[in-house]
C-alpha cells in the first residue's frame, strides 16, 4: 500500500510572533503534495492558523504536546479539545525533550487515547538514548515504546510515528539513511506483530538532525515516510528544500 509521506516542522521553544509570520507567509505561497504539518509554540498556533486561513495552501497545524485529560485544574496545560479549537489537526506526543522531564510510556499512551477520541493525529515520538544506543538496546527500546504507546489503539489510520534517536537531535549527529532503515523495519514489523497487516499504513518519520543536504538520502529508504524537522525548520528555504527532497 502507498503510505501518505508527512512532513512536520517542531519549532520547539522558538520564535516570535513577528518571525513565525514571516516564516509562515513564505511557507505558504504554495501547496504541497505531501502533508506538511508545522508546530508552533501554543501562543502562535492561532495567529499562524489565521495566516494559513488567508492563504491558499495546504498547511496543516499541530501542537507540541497535549494534556491527557479532558479539562480542569492543571495549571500550564492545553487540552486536545483545545488544539481543536484552534485548528490544530496533529499533536506531537511523547517528544523526547519531553520524556527527558518526566513523561513514561504510559503517560504517552494516555495522551495518544484522548489525541484519537477528539480527532487529533498524534506524531508519536520514540527512540532510544546514546546510553541504550551504546549498550544495543535500540530495538528492545523502542519496541517496549511503541507496544505501550499504542496500548488500546485499534484503528491505526490517524496514526503518525516519530523515529528520533535521542543522540541525533539537535547534535548535527544524524542516524545514516541506511540505520534508520533497518529501525524504520523493525518499528513496522513490531507494529505488524500487535496490529497485522494495518502497520502497512502507518507513517514513520525520521527525526534527529535533518537538514536540507542530508534529506534526500532518508527520502530513499522504503520505510522512511517522511521527517520530523527541528533546527532546520525555522528556516523557509531550508524547510521547503527538505519538503521537496520528499515530493
Ligand atoms: C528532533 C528534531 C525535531 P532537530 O528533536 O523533533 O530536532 O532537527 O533540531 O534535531
Amino acid at each position: 500500500s502507498k503510505r501518505r509521506t508527512v512532513i512536520a516542522a517542531n519549532w520547539k521553544m522558538n520564535m516570535s510572533l513577528e518571525t513565525a509570520g514571516s516564516l509562515i507567509t513564505q511557507l505558504a505561497d504554495t501547496t504541497y503534495s505531501n502533508t506538511v504539518v508545522v508546530c508552533p509554540p501554543y501562543p502562535y498556533l492561532y495567529p499562524v492558523k489565521l495566516l494559513l486561513n488567508q492563504s491558499t495552501s495546504n498547511i496543516q497545524l499541530g501542537g507540541q504536546n497535549v494534556h491527557e485529560e479532558d479539562k480542569g485544574a492543571h495549571t500550564g496545560d492545553i487540552s486536545a479539545e483545545m488544539l481543536k479549537d484552534v485548528g490544530c489537526e496533529h499533536v506531537i506526543i511523547g517528544h523526547s525533550e519531553r520524556r527527558m522531564i518526566g513523561e513514561t510510556d504510559e503517560l504517552v499512551n494516555n495522551k495518544v487515547v484522548k489525541a484519537l477520541e477528539k480527532k487529533l493525529t498524534p506524531i508519536i515520538c520514540i527512540g532510544e538514548t546514546a546510553e541504550q544506543y551504546d549498550q544495543g538496546l535500540t530495538k528492545e527500546v523502542v519496541s517496549s515504546q511503541i507496544q505501550t504507546a499504542l496500548t488500546g489503539v485499534t484503528d491505526l489510520s490517524d496514526i503518525v510515528i516519530a523515529y528520533e534517536p535521542v543522540w541525533a537531535i539537535g547534535t548535527g549527529k544524524s542516524a545514516t539513511a541506511e540505520q534508520a532503515q533497518d529501525i524504520h523495519e523493525y518499528i513496522r514489523s513490531t507494529i505488524e506483530k500487535s496490529h497485522g497487516v494495518l502497520a502497512d499504513e502507518v507513517p514513520i518519520l525520521y527525526g534527529g538532525s535533518v537538514k536540507a543536504k542530508n534529506a534526500e538520502e532518508f527520502s530513499k529508504m522504503k520505510d522512511i515516510d517522511g521527517v520530523l524537522v527541528g533546527g532546520a525548520s525555522l528556516n523557509a528555504e531550508e524547510f521547503k528544500s527538505i519538503i521537496q527532497a520528499f515530493a
